[in-house]
C-alpha cells in the first residue's frame, strides 16, 4: 500500500484528520485491539467492551465506505500487544510508503509514537487532531499572554470565537454564566429521564464474550451492556437528551439522588471522546434547542459552557503541564486510595452511592466524581497519583487529557491552584444540600464530632488545618479559616482527635 494509516480506538471519526489525508483506492486503514492499552491501567470492563464495539463498527462502517481496513482483533494470533509491535507488523505486511496518524490524546502515546519513524526506517506523519475547537498551539498562544489561566475567561473567548448563544459582541441575555440558577437539588418524586439503551448486536455480543474471558479481574459488571457502539446510534442517544432532558440540565446539574444514576444528564461523554460525535454539531444542537424554546436559556449556557469552556481548557492545560503534570502532588497527600473504591463497601451511603454505581455502569456524573468521591480522597489526604489512576480505570469515558487535570487539578488541588482557584470540598453539609443520601446513612451529617458523626465533618476542618501553610493565605478560603479560628480550642481538638482516628482506621484497612 501507499499510505498506512493508523486510527485509535478513541479516533472513531469519519472525518478524521489522518483519514482526509489519504485515498481509500490507494491506501489502508489500521486498527489494533492491544494488551498494553486495555492494562496500562485496568480499565472497566465496561470501557474496553464498548471500545472494541465501537472500533469493530467503525471498521466496517470504513469498509462500506470503500476503504481497505487491516483489523487486529485482539485474539488474533501473534498480536503483539502493542501500538508499537502492532504498527511494525502491518509495516511488515503491506510496506507503505508512510505511516499518518492523528496525533494521539495521550501524553505517554506522544512520545512513542516520536521514535517510531526511526525505529521503522518510514516517514510518520502526526496530524493534528482538529476535532476540537481551540488546536493546542492556539491554546498556548492563549496561555502565554495570561498570568493567570481562569477557565471562564477562555470560556468567553470561545463563545466569541464560535459564535455560539452570542447576540452580537454580547451573551444572549446578557450574562456569560448562569450557574447561579443551578444550584437546586432534585426532589426523589421529580420525574427522571433515562439515557437511551441498545441491545447489543451481534459485533457487540462477541466483543462481551472476549472481554469476559480476558479481562475477568478488571473491576465492573460487564452486564447489562447498553451503551451507543456507532456514530448513528450516539446520535439518537444526544436526540433523546435534548428531548428528555436538557430542559433540566442546567437547575439539577449539581443534584444527587440515591437510585439516580443519571438525572438530567446527557451522559454522552463515553461517545464524544471516542469521536462517535462531533462537539460542534452538540452545541448548535443545544442553541438550536433554546432559540426554538424547548431549553431555557440557563441549560443551554450550562451545557456548552462544559463541552466548549471545559474540555476544551481541561485539554489545553494537559499538554501544556504535561509531563510533569502528573506527578504534581501540591499538598504532599501520601495516604492509599481505601479498599473500598474498588467495591462500594462502605457505610458512608454518598460514597457507597457513587462507588456502586460507578461499578454497575462506568458512570457517575459530575457531582458525584467532583463532590464525593474526589472530595473524599482529598480530604483524606490520598496520594493524588493513586486518585488518578482510579478515575482513570473506572469511567468508560476517561482517557489523560480529560481525565487527569479535572482529577488532579479540579478536585485534588494537586496543581497548587492551577486550574481551579479553591479546592472544591466540603463537609456533610453540602452533600446533604444537594442530595437524599444522608437521610439513609448510618452516620449522622448535623454532628461534628463523636460517635456515629459524618467522616466528612472532621476531616474538613482538619484538612484545613493540616494544609494551613498552602491555603490559609487563599483569599476564598477565608470565611472557613475565620470559623476554625472562631472554634474552642476543645472544638478544633476534637476535629483532629476524630479526623487522626478515622484516617488511620482508612490506613488499617478497617471497615468505615
Ligand atoms: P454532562 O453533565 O451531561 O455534561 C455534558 C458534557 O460536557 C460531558 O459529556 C462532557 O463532555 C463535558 N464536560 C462536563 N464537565 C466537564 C469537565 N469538567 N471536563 C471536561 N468535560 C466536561 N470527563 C470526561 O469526559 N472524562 C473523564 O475521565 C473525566 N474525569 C473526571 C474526573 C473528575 C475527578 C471530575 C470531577 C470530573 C471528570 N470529568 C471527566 C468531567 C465530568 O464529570 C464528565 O465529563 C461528566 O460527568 C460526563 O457525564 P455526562 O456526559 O453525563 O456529562
Ligand atoms: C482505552 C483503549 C483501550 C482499552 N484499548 C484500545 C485498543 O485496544 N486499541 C486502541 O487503538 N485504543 C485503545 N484504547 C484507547 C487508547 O488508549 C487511546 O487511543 C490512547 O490512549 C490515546 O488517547
Ligand atoms: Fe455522606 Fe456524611 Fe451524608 Fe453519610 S452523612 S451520606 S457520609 S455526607
Amino acid at each position: 500500500c501507499r499510505n498506512l494509516v493508523l486510527v485509535l480506538g478513541d479516533q472513531l471519526t469519519p472525518d478524521l484528520s489522518s483519514l482526509k489525508r489519504a485515498d481509500p483506492a490507494r491506501d489502508r486503514v489500521l486498527m489494533v485491539e492491544v494488551m498494553e492499552e486495555a492494562t496500562y491501567v485496568r480499565h472497566h470492563k465496561k470501557k474496553i467492551a464498548f471500545l472494541f464495539s465501537a472500533m469493530r463498527h467503525f471498521a466496517e462502517g470504513l469498509r462500506a465506505a470503500g476503504w481497505t481496513v487491516d483489523y487486529v482483533t485482539l485474539d488474533a494470533e501473534d498480536n503483539s500487544g502493542s501500538f508499537r509491535g502492532e504498527v511494525a507488523r502491518a509495516v511488515r505486511r503491506c510496506a507503505p510508503e508512510r505511516l499518518i496518524v492523528t496525533e494521539p490524546g495521550e501524553w505517554r502515546v506522544l512520545e512513542d509514537m516520536k521514535g517510531w519513524s526511526e525505529a521503522l526506517a518510514l516517514p510518520v506523519d502526526i496530524v493534528t487532531d482538529t476535532r476540537f475547537f481551540c488546536d493546542l498551539a492556539a491554546f498556548r498562544a492563549w496561555a502565554s499572554e495570561r498570568k493567570q489561566l481562569r477557565m471562564e475567561f477562555f470560556y468567553r473567548d470561545m463563545r466569541r470565537k464560535t459564535g455560539l448563544l452570542m447576540q452580537g459582541d454580547e451573551p444572549a441575555g446578557g450574562k456569560w454564566n448562569f450557574d447561579a440558577d443551578n444550584r437546586k437539588p432534585a426532589k426523589p418524586d421529580l420525574f427522571l429521564p433515562k439515557p437511551k439503551r441498545f441491545e447489543p448486536d451481534r459485533i457487540t455480543r462477541e466483543v462481551l464474550k472476549l472481554v469476559a474471558d480476558r479481562f475477568s479481574g478488571h473491576i465492573g459488571d460487564l452486564e447489562p451492556f447498553w451503551f451507543a457502539v456507532t456514530q448513528a446510534q450516539a446520535e439518537e442517544a444526544f436526540e433523546h437528551f435534548l428531548e428528555e432532558a436538557l430542559a433540566g440540565f442546567g437547575t439539577y446539574q449539581d443534584a444527587m439522588l440515591s437510585g439516580q444514576k443519571f438525572l438530567f444528564h446527557s451522559v454522552v461523554s463515553t461517545y464524544l471522546n471516542a469521536g462517535l460525535l462531533d462537539p460542534m454539531t452538540l452545541c448548535r444542537k443545544v442553541v438550536a434547542a433554546y432559540e426554538t424554546g424547548k431549553a431555557p436559556l440557563n441549560a443551554a449556557e450550562g451545557f456548552i459552557r462544559q463541552i466548549l469552556g471545559w474540555r476544551e481548557y481541561v485539554r489545553g492545560i494537559y499538554w501544556l503541564k504535561m509531563p510533569d503534570y502528573v506527578t504534581a502532588n501540591a499538598l504532599n497527600a501520601t495516604a492509599r486510595l481505601p479498599g473500598f473504591y474498588w467495591t462500594g463497601q462502605t457505610r458512608m451511603r454518598c460514597l457507597s452511592e457513587a462507588i456502586t454505581q460507578t461499578i454497575e455502569e462506568a458512570y457517575a456524573h459530575h457531582i458525584q466524581r467532583l463532590m464525593v468521591t474526589g472530595n473524599f480522597a482529598l480530604l483524606a489526604g490520598v496520594d493524588p497519583a493513586e486518585v488518578h489512576d482510579w478515575y482513570l480505570a473506572v469511567y468508560a469515558d476517561a482517557y489523560e487529557w480529560v481525565e487527569l487535570p479535572n482529577t488532579l487539578g479540579m478536585s485534588q488541588f494537586a496543581d497548587g491552584g492551577l486550574l481551579g482557584s479553591k479546592p472544591y470540598m466540603s463537609g456533610g453539609n453540602y452533600i446533604n444540600r444537594m442530595s437524599d443520601y444522608c437521610g439513609a446513612c448510618d452516620y449522622d451529617v448535623r454532628r461534628r464530632t463523636g460517635v456515629g458523626a459524618c467522616p466528612f465533618n472532621a476531616l474538613y476542618w482538619d484538612f484545613l488545618d493540616r494544609n494551613a501553610d498552602v491555603l490559609r493565605g487563599n483569599p476564598r478560603l477565608g470565611q472557613a479559616y475565620a470559623t476554625w479560628d472562631r472554634m474552642s480550642a476543645d472544638n478544633r481538638e476534637a476535629c483532629r482527635d476524630d479526623a487522626t482516628a478515622f484516617r488511620n482506621r482508612l490506613a488499617a484497612g478497617e471497615p468505615v
